[in-house]
């Protein structure tokens, strides 16, 4: 029962989850600020402009993070803090925030994990075409060499894109992530520019990551193999395997002809990667038929059937119990995740780079006690141990997140941290399943009751 040597213990939050100072220093409208500023995007009009003020209490927070005893601090660089207009020479007080960030991560002897692409592109660059528009996965490579050559001195754990699942379909088919656009044909060029960016950047950092979120699909048959195709296959095949999957480009023949995959770009996203990051929430249940439209509409990301064009799937559950954003809680799904790549993809290093829960925290004067997370993350590292244990090459898992944050169209309403923020001081609460995952921590994986 025991984690490998050198196991990366961590903790994980994105840009514009966390950083606010959504005007400082120089930074750049994203797609995600204009989003949220629509009205009735993000519940209650929450936006990112404050956050949790993480632009100026790294500090602290990093103390915070070494008092957990975290060997991993995970976080996303903002593209428009970088180059403010999505092109063009790197904004200085942009670099240096992050190298402020990494240096402080470093004195206290915590690995930086970067992920240059979070979901937060320059608005600039949505307006000339977004993910859909080829040229937007060059000056992603752009950008990427910019960051690289700035940072690279200090980091040598780089993820290209975060779940470019949601950054193309919930934001270019539901619409509902930035940029909110509908349009099935426009999310899978999405997808494709998004791997040829990943593919870019990846020659550019040696040893660099990508970061996916993989669900196992049960259910009917054909409905899981067209959801199995679209959300895990689509990207893990041409990643790992150099192709996309023939059943999944059947699938999508009335949605798009496929013209915009030119000649080598296949190559170019193979480019072979250091590692697999994998998200991991919850599993899907899946049946053939014109989606629910009371389910399409639940705003549950990731299991609306808008987001998966063309396929007349519907989403229904087991019936398991669920976390505050309604996602069933299925620990045995992870180990099925990280067995199946072990055994169906070409041998890489895996992390679990995300995985944890949102519920109802409430602050008591003796603190915040989150018995169902820390049930929730014992039984998903427990799921680790498994996969370890049958062969597979597990190297970290990082607990998302770090502390709550902006939880997208969701705003503010659902708190997934390990430390909770009461966002009117900015103060941090350490909750119980903080002192339980730093004991975790310090016991190499023995998880106490
Ligand atoms: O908050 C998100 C994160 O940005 C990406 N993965 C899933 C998390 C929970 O929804």
């Amino acid at each position: 029962m025991s984690f490998p040597d050198g196991f990366v213990w961590g903790a994980a939050t994105a840009a514009y989850q966390v950083e606010g100072a959504a005007r400082t220093d120089g930074r750049g409208p994203s797609i995600w600020d204009t989003f949220s500023g629509t009205p009735g995007k993000v519940h209650a009009g929450h936006t990112g402009e404050f956050a949790a003020d993480h632009y100026r209490r790294f500090r602290e927070d990093v103390a915070m993070m070494a008092d957990l005893g975290l060997t991993g601090y995970r976080f996303s660089i903002a593209w428009p803090r970088i180059q403010p207009g999505g092109t063009g020479p790197a904004n200085q007080a942009g670099l240096d925030f992050y190298a402020r960030l990494i240096d402080a991560l470093l004195e206290h002897g915590i690995e930086p994990w970067p992920t240059l692409y979070h979901w937060d592109l320059p608005q600039s660059l949505e307006d000339s075409g977004g993910w859909p528009a080829r040229d937007t996965a060059y000056r992603f490579a752009d950008y990427a060499a910019l960051v690289a050559g700035a940072l690279g001195d200090r980091v040598s754990r780089w993820t290209t894109l975060n779940e470019p699942w949601c950054s193309a379909f919930l934001g270019y088919a539901s619409g509902e992530h930035a940029p909110g656009r509908a349009d099935g044909e426009a999310a899978v060029r999405a997808a494709h520019h998004l791997l040829l960016g990943h593919g870019l950047a990846a020659a550019q950092l040696p040893g660099a990551g990508l970061t996916l979120n993989l669900y196992p699909v049960h259910g009917e048959p054909d409905a899981a193999r067209r959801v199995d195709g679209l959300q895990n296959r689509l990207f893990l095949d041409p990643v790992l395997r150099g192709g996309y999957p023939a059943d999944v480009l059947a699938d999508l023949a009335a949605v798009t002809d496929f013209r915009h995959v030119r000649d080598g770009d296949l190559a170019v996203i193979g480019t072979p990667i250091g590692f697999l990051g994998v998200n991991y929430y919850t599993a899907h249940t899946v049946s053939s038929g014109t989606p629910d439209a009371a389910i399409a509409a639940s705003g549950v990301p990731s299991s609306g059937a808008a987001a998966f064009p063309g396929q007349p799937v519907r989403f229904g559950s087991r019936g398991l119990p669920v976390t505050d954003m309604g996602w069933e809680i299925d620990p045995g799904g992870l180990a099925e995740v990280l067995t199946r790549l072990h055994k169906e993809y070409p041998a890489v290093p895996l992390y679990v780079t995300e995985n944890g829960a949102a519920f109802a925290d409430e602050v008591a004067a003796s603190g915040v006690h989150d018995d169902d997370r820390i049930a929730y993350l014992a039984g998903h590292l427990s799921a680790c141990q498994q996969a370890i244990e049958a062969g597979v090459d597990l190297r970290g898992y990082f607990a998302w997140s770090l502390m709550d944050n902006f939880e997208w169209s969701f705003g503010y309403s659902k708190r997934f941290g390990l430390v909770y923020v009461d966002y009117a001081s900015q103060r941090r609460i350490p909750k119980d399943s903080a002192r339980w995952y730093a004991a975790v921590i310090r016991s190499r994986g023995v998880m106490a009751g």
